[in-house]
């Protein structure tokens, strides 16, 4: 028993995806960096790239950037060429995590010179975000400490605090924080903003624009992720994921490809409170639907592809849960008969309906067959030659 597909996916109307840089860069393993004939040479052909991606799925209209690795001299003119590629520039994401000085840390150090240097590189991102109309400036805060005792943990968090309110304090009226938070690595005794609590204290003690992003790869394997959106979309302060897939770690594969099941999961919290809808949005701020992961081995646009019209699917299906059924099987007690409700949706193949929605928008019906015939990937392997290709440190 599933609502009718006709009425119930309405709610992917205005459903949008962001797509982050960095995947159309060369990536790897920690052993090596591969790399793909094609791949973009500049933050504008990145950009390129992205924009096939919302061209043939209509769901990504916005391209995340990180700094410094998307510096350019005129960022109005990256922004103008997005635009003109039938998308936007969305999140600013900072980098804390590549540069000798913060080798002890960043907007937690003890030295207060190094810590200015990491205010500084924020400020510098908000102004990238004023040129290029972005509000959401993304912070993941690489700080931590590998043994015990090697630092005050309390002194730590203090001095995050303050580096956070100076740094909020430059945003615009119109621009939000994002914190988001990492159990482990690139530190393993303990990283200065581990988990969803220790990020939403920031966040409430920043104010309203302040907000946690949750990247699907940074829990504790066995971690109910789902729990933690609910509760975060209960107090207001979800402001973004970050989605990936992970067997292991932070394994950044393609969107759904691990666990399809636990994406519907987190997806069914999401359609609950209607957060999926950028009008029913809690105090006037979208939850921001980003994608982060690094494509090794695969074709990265096709790659990304496939990610976007995961998370499609998997909101299609959690669109499909009869809600009033769910509910009443709840109040009677019936556990089987809610479960069962609910993997009626998960259950049913939307493939169709979705190429039937796409078709009637004048879009492909198999957007990935679309790419591969559009001469893209053959144009860019022939045009892109010199040059270094972007890679996931540069
Ligand atoms: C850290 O693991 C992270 O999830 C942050 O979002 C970084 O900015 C991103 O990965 C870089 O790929
Ligand atoms: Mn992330």
């Amino acid at each position: 028993m599933t609502l009718a597909p006709e009425t119930a996916l309405a709610g992917l109307d205005d459903f949008t995806i962001e797509v982050p840089s960095w995947a159309y860069g060369n990536s790897g393993t920690r052993f090596t960096v591969f790399s793909t004939p094609g791949v973009p040479r500049t933050p504008f052909e990145k950009i390129s790239d992205a924009a096939q991606v919302h061209a043939v799925t209509g769901l990504a209209p916005r391209v995340s950037l990180h700094i410094p690795w998307d510096k350019v001299d005129d960022f109005g003119a990256l922004a103008t060429h997005a635009k003109e590629l039938g998308v936007r520039i969305g999140a600013i994401n900072s980098n804390l995590f590549q540069d000798e000085d913060y080798k002890l840390g960043s907007l937690t150090n003890v030295d207060e010179r190094i810590r200015a240097k990491a205010i500084a590189h924020h400020l510098d991102c908000i102004a990238i975000m004023r040129e290029t109309g972005s509000r959401d400036l993304k912070i993941w805060l690489p700080d931590g400490t590998n043994y015990a005792g090697q630092d005050v943990l309390r002194g730590r968090q203090d001095r995050l605090a303050d580096s956070l309110a100076q740094i909020y304090a430059a945003l615009d009226d119109d621009q939000r924080l994002l914190l988001e938070y990492k159990f482990f690595e690139p530190y393993f005794y303990a990283m200065d903003i581990p988990d969803w609590g220790t990020s939403l204290l920031h966040c409430t003690a920043l104010g309203e624009r302040a907000q946690v992003v949750l990247d699907t790869g940074h829990h504790a394997p066995g971690t109910n992720i789902e729990f933690i959106v609910m509760q975060l979309q209960r107090v207001g302060r979800l402001g973004a994921f970050d989605f990936n897939s992970r067997y292991y770690a932070d394994d950044d594969l393609v969107v759904g490809s691990a666990d399809p099941f636990q994406l519907f999961r987190i997806l069914n919290e999401i359609v609950e409170t209607g957060g999926h809808t950028p009008s029913s949005a809690q105090n006037g701020w979208a939850i921001n639907f980003m994608l982060d992961q690094c494509h090794n081995i695969e074709e990265k646009i096709p790659g990304q592809i496939r990610s976007v019209l995961n998370v499609e699917q998997a909101l299609a299906k959690a669109l499909l849960i009869d809600r009033d059924a769910l509910a009443a099987a709840a109040q009677a007690g019936d556990v089987l008969g809610a479960h069962a409700v609910l993997m009626d949706a998960y259950d049913t193949d939307v493939r169709g309906v979705l190429a039937d929605r796409r078709e009637a928008r004048g879009l492909p019906r198999d957007p990935i067959a679309a790419y591969a015939a559009s001469g893209y990937p053959q144009r860019i392997a022939a045009e892109r030659v010199g040059g270094t290709q972007a890679s996931w440190s540069s």
